[in-house]
């Protein structure tokens, strides 16, 4: 046996046990963790799950031509941006607190802003940089510039090529993926559309073609090459098979919203049916949580009519409570304009979104609280109430097999006064609460003032009116395994004018 393997073998039989002689014991009672409950993520997910909020950027020839579906017969000659900036386009998701951006690098027009060797439909005939630019090489560069990740979005579905809904399609389609997944350094994300509205220009034929979402794609080979070639890039489709669509373009995920999906359903596949998707569904037979994607305007290009049209502060901040607030990863996009930069309309908004969210979160006012649970699992500290304030992802409170609806009390010092109620679980032993509340203590007594049900990556709760206590306390109100949170936290957002 190595030592590794020694180690973590000590670590399963309850190491803490081990070490104070109480080696009779096992389990919760020895220290050892809580046994995963249903579908738990991979490595991959975890990693995605912690970036929380990123963005999309749309480009191509519809931002010209001012569309939101290109028929595929567009010259390449208007894509013409006057001022490309990639790194005007990343820094302002970065101070947004964008961790990563998504770029369109074929939509479903087919036009491909980086030079593929497989069609000239591409920037390499567009007038922009005499046919030397190459979008998806600036902005992965500029992204690794500015400390972000970088991802793709390879619309299935092209409207120019002659070969689409025949089986020589798919070879192309994977040959182009295939430059993406090797030319542009790591990815995080690979983004499949299940849009196929059907008619297309498809080389010069002018018709509707029709494939069969189910067989045509032949997904699980697709699959294998971003898994061999990326293997931490997380795959987005309305079905997975690592992150899923949240049902709707709004960036609302539902209440409650499950990170697990049951894929026995009918029409769990990309471009399948959608039903389900919002809430997810418990216990599921995966771990597939949902993505929140939608546009900082009302469309997915950039439309000089829609300038005025711009989301507001609170309209984002309505979005991200209701996406990264309910578990799920928030996608928004920011279209670059026919100068090839992020509006200013757009910024200004960002700003004043990300001051307030700023405001709200620097300081978590639950630090500082002595913390009393109900029950805490195994003898010494490790799955103690500590791990919910200590801002560590990998430690949190754990209570013994057979308890399931626990509680914390935090006593201040001083009153605290908040309107944000945070609450995270500890992902890799699955999704385990079902339903909480808080109280606050108020004349001598307990008072509810916030409930919930799913927890997962993150569950913020926006109270309105700030509230001020010395004391609140969590409880549990129904769970499917023991708990195991890793954080908890009270934020006062600043009210708005
Ligand atoms: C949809 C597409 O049809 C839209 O154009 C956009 O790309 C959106 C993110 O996905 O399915």
């Amino acid at each position: 046996m190595s030592n590794r393997l020694l180690l973590s073998g000590l670590i399963g039989a309850g190491l803490i046990a081990t070490l104070s002689g109480c080696i009779s014991l096992n389990g919760a009672e020895a220290g050892a963790p809580p046994t995963p409950y249903g579908p738990v993520p991979t490595e991959r997910q975890l990693r995605w799950h912690a970036l929380e909020f990123y963005g999309f950027l749309h480009f191509t020839v519809n931002t010209f031509t001012d569309k939101e579906w290109g028929y595929g017969d567009e010259s390449p000659e208007v894509f013409n941006p006057t001022d490309f900036d990639a790194d005007q386009i990343v820094r302002t998701a970065r101070e947004a607190g964008m961790t990563g951006l998504i770029l369109t690098a074929k939509h479903h027009d087919g036009f491909c802003l980086w030079p593929s060797r497989y069609t000239e439909h591409s920037v390499k005939r567009s007038p922009w940089k005499n046919g030397q630019g190459d979008v998806v090489r600036e902005i992965s560069d500029a992204c690794r510039r500015h400390g972000l990740k970088f991802g793709v979005y390879l619309s299935p579905w092209d409207r120019n090529h002659r070969d689409y809904a025949r089986p020589e399609y798919l070879t192309y389609y994977r040959n182009q993926l295939r430059e993406l997944l090797t030319g542009y350094g790591e990815l995080f994300t690979v983004w499949f559309d299940g849009a196929n509205g059907g008619d297309g220009y498809y080389g010069g034929a002018r018709e509707r073609r029709r494939i069969d979402n189910r067989t045509y794609y032949d997904w699980p080979t697709t699959w294998a090459l971003v898994r061999e070639l990326q293997p931490f890039a997380c795959m987005f489709s309305d079905a997975g098979p690592d992150f899923r669509w949240i049902g709707n373009e709004r960036g609302f995920a539902g209440d409650p919203c499950w990170a697990t999906l049951d894929m026995t359903r009918p029409g769990r596949y990309p471009g399948g049916s959608s039903e389900g998707l919002t809430q997810g569904e418990r216990p599921g037979t995966a771990w597939l949580p949902g993505e929140c994607d939608v546009s900082i305007r009302p469309g997915w290009f950039y439309h000089p009519g829609e300038d005025e049209k711009v989301k507001t502060p609170a309209q984002l901040l309505e979005i991200y409570y209701a996406s990264v607030g309910r578990g799920c990863c928030l996608n928004l996009n920011l279209p670059p304009d026919r100068r090839g930069r992020i509006h200013d309309n757009d910024i200004r908004s960002l700003r004043e979104f990300r001051r307030i969210l700023d405001a709200t979160f620097s300081r978590n006012l639950a630090q500082g609280a002595v913390l009393t649970a109900s029950h805490t699992r195994g003898p010494g500290r490790a799955y103690g109430p500590a791990g919910l304030l200590d801002g560590k992802a990998e430690t949190y409170w754990a209570t013994p097999d057979d308890v399931l609806t626990p509680s914390v009390t935090l006593q201040f010092r001083q009153p605290v006064t908040f309107n944000v109620v945070e609450l995270r679980e500890y992902l890799p032993l699955g999704q385990r609460l079902e339903a909480f509340a808080v109280d606050r203590w108020q004349d001598g007594d307990w008072v509810e003032c916030a409930r919930g049900t799913s927890v997962g990556n993150r569950r913020l709760l926006r109270l309105g009116t700030p509230i001020q206590t010395e004391r609140v306390r969590l409880r549990i109100t129904q769970a499917a395994a023991c708990p195991a949170l890793s954080g908890f936290g009270l934020y006062l957002e600043p009210v708005q004018e």
